[in-house]
């Protein structure tokens, strides 16, 4: 028996324990482990039956998928688990796989191929392979039709979507739910089945159906893929996997997804992906803020300024438990605010989202108030008022009277000074930024911006917190625009520069969003409102340099009134549904600007604008990591995936360019700088990087151990 794997018996059944903390994956010597506890099983005559149980919080959730980077990055392959599934699939005795927490990818296959499955009703179960951009790998694409049918089967797959161990009861996949305690339910279970033949999964086809039947259901099933998971190619091969299987003999199915399977683990995509896995944990590692630092509980909270972003970010502590309290000047804003908060909940029920129940206990969660007589109960404020520097002290001034020592002053600012902020209160140490992102109750990304002054206790419980609220709280300096937004200008600004040489507004959107982006430059400025930038671009105009090249086509169309969406009008031309079309009268406008501003116009390819547009996001990100601005490129990519909706299997915009090679990336960019002048300067650390034939992922490597 290995240290990760052990054997107990209860009397007449074996108890095959998977101790392999933190989430029991099955890292190398777990399956060897048990294998060899199967064996003992199998020789000890006293025997009649096996449970294998996960020790700690939950079952297994999947194969160790650092072997997946060791096994890219040297090209060695690693053992497959299907041996093992057959072994214990062949026991002679029953095996009872006893399921809490998750079952998820190998640890589903592997309860699989046991003879009968038992669970804690709160358990779930899922084949998430697809969001590493693989597909299972060791029989579920075989073994998951067999008990649930091919629909569900390939929807798992394809999906990666977890269900709950009561679905899976009623699919089959689960024998029966134990409440109460989990061993003691499975070896009374195992005890009946004990001694009675033990079916053996993969010789139940009886569910697969013929190819004729099953034809509708891949056909469908691809379209959902390529609509739902645009650009992901691991989801269709998962649905090739399952196909392929139906009509093969088993052995022969497993050998055709293990084919699949070892396709999609060397492609970039999964490498991104994988990438991306551990990068939303990397996150939440603060170097110079130990797990360890104490926290302050935040149990109940308030929010200034009942808008937009207000009104959303009330919605996040009331859907995470926490009551709170929503200020706003007067009645009218107060009944606005609180409207829009109920039409949002109410359009989450009409979506099968929220239950009423649950929406009904939220809304109780919230207290709409005049004043602050509230807050000095409170142990967190996050301040959502209008973008202006005065007003946010004003504001910060009255929390810094209202509140109890020790409360969290936040602001919501997505691009104004914490420091300066600050220094409006006399704890400047309490004061923080929590940056959301619109609409603050659905995006996942929380840009949490560290004063000068923000203690660590504040920085770690602002980290934790996110993670309670459903968000990835990623850490960032307190310079303009912070990370995120300081990376999309030069990125919109490039899209600009684009359409003012010649490129077709919907030519630039169509480059991105083939990319992979969610959705274009100029089609997210048109949503986001084309008067915010152009306000803070007025507000900073006395900060930009003589003789740099600015872009002026959205400024003209914002003196235009041409906002965007709530205008009707933008880059774009709006009907009642907000779908887009494209306006010729913009072209014209701009083609005649340009020709005034003495800008040349010319093609522009495709790729070109992805190059300009993502290499500006790059260049940009070199410097903010140079500057100490962001920890690691990987918190840049993480912040780009859950705030500005670029794709995943590109693995973010430091990645991206890592996977292209930073020589190449560094050679376009000087190219640009030739062209474009002084705004494409080579960041100093990709020249570095790409002159010492370095990535970004080594920079993380290198740059957070210096720490
Ligand atoms: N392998 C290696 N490390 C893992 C891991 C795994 N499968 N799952 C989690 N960890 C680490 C994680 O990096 C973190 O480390 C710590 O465990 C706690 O995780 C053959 C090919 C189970 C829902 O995709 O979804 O099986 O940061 O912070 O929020 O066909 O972890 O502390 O150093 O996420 O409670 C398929 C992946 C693999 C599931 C728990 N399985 N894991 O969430 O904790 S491919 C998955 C999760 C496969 C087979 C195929 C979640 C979780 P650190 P955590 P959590």
């Amino acid at each position: 028996m290995n240290n990760n794997v052990r054997i107990s018996k209860d009397n007449d059944v074996a108890v095959i324990t998977i101790d392999n903390p933190p989430v029991n994956a099955l890292s190398p010597g777990v399956p060897e482990g048990i294998s060899a506890a199967i064996d003992e099983m199998n020789s000890d005559p006293s025997i009649k039956a096996a449970v294998v149980i996960g020790a700690g919080r939950t079952f297994v959730a999947g194969a160790d998928i650092k072997e997946f980077i060791k096994m890219t990055s040297s090209g060695a392959r690693r053992a497959t688990l299907l041996p093992l599934l057959l072994h214990i699939e062949d026991s002679g005795k029953p095996v009872i796989m006893a399921i809490h927490g998750n079952a998820f990818g190998g640890g589903l296959e592997l309860a699989m191929a046991g003879h009968y499955r038992v669970a804690a009703s709160t358990a779930q179960v899922g084949q998430p392979e697809v969001n590493l951009g693989i597909i299972p790998g060791a029989g579920g694409t075989q073994r998951l039709p067999r008990l649930i049918g091919v629909a569900k089967a390939v929807q798992m797959c394809a999906e990666g979507k977890p269900i709950s161990a009561r679905e899976a009861a009623a699919l089959g996949l689960i024998d029966r739910l134990i409440d109460g305690d989990l061993l003691e339910g499975a070896v009374a279970f195992a005890r009946e089945v004990a001694g009675k033949p033990a079916p053996k999964t993969r010789e139940r086809n009886e569910k697969l159906g013929t190819a004729a039947e099953n034809a509708p259901i891949f056909a469908a099933a691809r379209d959902t893929a390529r609509k739902k998971q645009r650009g992901l190619k691991a989801p269709l091969v998962a649905i090739d996997a399952v196909e392929a299987g139906i009509g093969l003999p088993f052995d022969q199915g497993c050998q055709a997804e293990a084919k699949l399977f070892t396709e999609c683990l060397f492609s970039d995509q999964s490498k991104a992906l994988i990438h991306v896995f551990f990068g939303e944990r990397e996150v939440a590692k603060i170097p110079d803020v130990p797990k360890e630092t104490p926290v302050i509980p935040v149990n109940r909270a308030a929010v200034v300024g009942s808008g937009t972003m207000g009104g959303g970010i009330a919605m996040v502590f009331a859907n995470a438990g926490i009551p709170v309290v929503l200020k706003d000047v007067d009645e009218a804003a107060l009944d606005l605010g609180m409207g829009k908060i109920r039409k949002n909940y109410a359009s989450s029920v009409q979506r099968g989202r929220f239950t009423q129940e649950f929406v009904d206990e939220r809304l109780r969660l919230i207290t709409p108030v005049l004043t602050y007589d509230e807050f000095s109960r409170v142990d967190m404020v996050v301040e959502a008022v209008f973008e202006g520097m005065a007003l946010k002290k004003t504001v910060f001034a009255g929390l810094d009277r209202a509140c109890r020592r020790g409360a969290i002053l936040a602001s919501n600012t997505s691009t104004l000074n914490i420091d300066e902020i600050a220094s409006a209160t006399s704890r400047p140490e309490a004061v923080i930024g929590t940056h959301f992102f619109s609409p603050a109750n659905v995006m996942r990304l929380l840009e949490i911006v560290r004063g000068k002054k923000s203690s660590k206790e504040v920085v770690a419980t602002c980290m934790q917190l996110s993670k309670k609220l459903g968000k990835i709280g990623v850490l960032v300096g307190n310079c303009r625009g912070f990370v995120g937004n300081r990376m999309f200008g030069p990125y919109r600004r490039e899209a600009q520069f684009l359409v003012e040489e010649g490129a077709e507004v919907a030519a630039v959107d169509q480059a991105l969003v083939e990319f992979g982006n969610a959705m274009g430059p100029l089609a997210t400025g048109d949503l986001a409102g084309l008067d915010v930038g152009w306000r803070i671009r007025k507000e900073y105009r006395h900060l930009e340099k003589p003789g740099i090249r600015q872009p002026f086509a959205e400024d003209r169309l914002c003196e235009m009134g041409r906002y965007g969406q709530k205008t009707v009008r933008g880059w774009y031309l709006y009907d009642e549904n907000r779908r887009a079309s494209t306006d010729p009268e913009v072209s014209a406008l701009v083609r005649k600007w340009s020709a005034d501003a003495g800008i040349a116009q010319r093609q522009i390819s495709a790729a070109e604008i992805v190059d300009r547009c993502i290499y500006a996001l790059v260049n940009e990100g070199a410097r903010i990591l140079e500057e100490g601005y962001a920890l690691r490129a990987v918190d840049i990519d993480i912040i780009y995936l859950n705030g500005y909706g670029f794709p995943a299997y590109r693995g973010g915009p430091m990645w991206y360019a890592d996977t292209v090679g930073l020589q190449s990336v560094y050679r376009r960019i000087c190219e640009f700088h030739q062209q474009h002048g002084e705004l494409w300067a080579p960041a100093p650390l990709l020249q570095q990087l790409a002159e010492t034939g370095k990535t970004f992922a080594e920079f993380d490597k290198e740059h957070v151990a210096a720490a």
